[in-house]
């Protein structure tokens, strides 16, 4: 029964590119937003980063949940209702369900319909015993689950791939709060992080040789323009990532190839020759830094999973105990 399933839809706000646009240009520095780097073009230039030999975050992570699959699903405990943040190529989430003890319910939850259509329905075929009811919402905020027909014992929110990384720390704060009310209070989440390790990994990952990481980020540009009209010039501007110690992060700018001027939406924005527009961050994490990030969202770590060079972690949080009631 594919392409019938009942899909739960809470109306998220459709995006305002055009808005976040204009802001990010009148900004100094000036800045594109990251979300929109996934259109149909950007997720298949995604997937083809991800078997760039110079990107190894989703490989180790699919080989740290197949080796820690039976200790991951020992932690999680049986009856899950899965819940995952955004919707990959499936291989990660196929790992998951297959060792997690009887899950119950798999709810993808996105803000694009067809990407939410599309890996519902492969999950299904798949999975025959495992209800499917994804949820077209945006998952920065708190999401209400449709309630599996068999009972769950638990939610287990599952995000993978260190997307986290590509929010701000005061978005990641606000996120994982949101994903604390979505888990209720028996529930916990599964997350992905990449590690803090040698810079020039790092800067190898984002700088891949073939220059499929260039094409994405230019993919930018071209998405823009056709979706808002903007002159943006793919010959204007170049891919550049490098790694800022000091924040443990990969920041991605694309940088003015000339003095030009960009219009949108009829207004003009001027670039000097060499100018660096921000379009991306990617946090690299030390367990201190995730665990004060955690914290702060009322959550707490409490397993965790590396792979034996400690380049990328799976961590399982729990919501903090209530305080104790303070003494008369
Ligand atoms: C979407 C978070 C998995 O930041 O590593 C990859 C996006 N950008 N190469 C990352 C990305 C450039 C990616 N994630």
């Amino acid at each position: 029964m594919s392409g019938d399933l009942p899909i739960t839809d809470l109306h998220p706000t459709p995006d305002d590119i055009a808005g976040d646009v204009l802001r990010g240009l009148a900004a100094t520095p000036k800045r594109l937003p990251s979300k929109y780097f996934y259109d149909r073009r950007g997720s298949e230039l995604f997937e083809a980063i991800t078997r760039q030999p110079e990107y190894y975050p989703t490989r180790i992570e699919l080989a740290l949940l197949e080796a820690r699959g039976t200790q991951v699903a020992a932690a999680v405990g049986p009856r899950a209702h899965v819940v995952e943040y955004g919707s990959g190529s499936g291989r990660k989430t196929r790992l998951l369900l297959d060792a997690l003890d009887d899950p119950v319910a798999y709810t993808p939850i996105e803000i694009s319909r067809s990407a939410l259509t599309a890996s519902a329905d492969r999950l299904d075929r798949e999975f025959g015993d495992v209800e499917v009811l994804p949820v077209l919402a945006d998952f920065t905020c708190p999401v209400p689950l449709p309630a599996p027909s068999r009972a769950a014992g638990h939610v287990l929110v599952f995000f993978p791939g260190s997307t986290l990384g590509n929010f701000t720390r005061e978005e990641s704060v606000r996120l994982l709060a949101a994903m604390r009310d979505t888990m209720g209070e028996r529930g916990s989440a599964l997350i992905g992080i990449d590690l803090e390790k040698d810079p020039a990994v790092i800067e190898a990952a984002y700088n891949d040789a073939a220059g499929v990481t260039a094409a994405f980020t230019l993919n930018l540009l071209a998405r823009l323009n056709r979706d808002i009209g903007s002159d943006l010039a793919l010959d204007g501007f170049a891919h550049r990532a490098r790694y800022v110690r000091d924040e443990g992060r990969i920041v991605t700018t694309l940088e003015s190839l000339r003095q030009q001027v960009v219009t949108v939406d009829g207004r003009r924005f001027a670039f000097a020759a060499g100018e660096q527009m921000h379009v991306e961050q990617s946090q690299k994490y030390s367990d201190a830094r995730f665990e004060a990030l955690v914290r702060d969202a009322g959550l707490h770590v409490v397993e965790r999973w590396n792979d034996p060079l400690d380049w990328f972690g799976l961590r399982l949080l729990r919501r903090d105990p209530p305080p104790a009631n303070p003494p008369p």
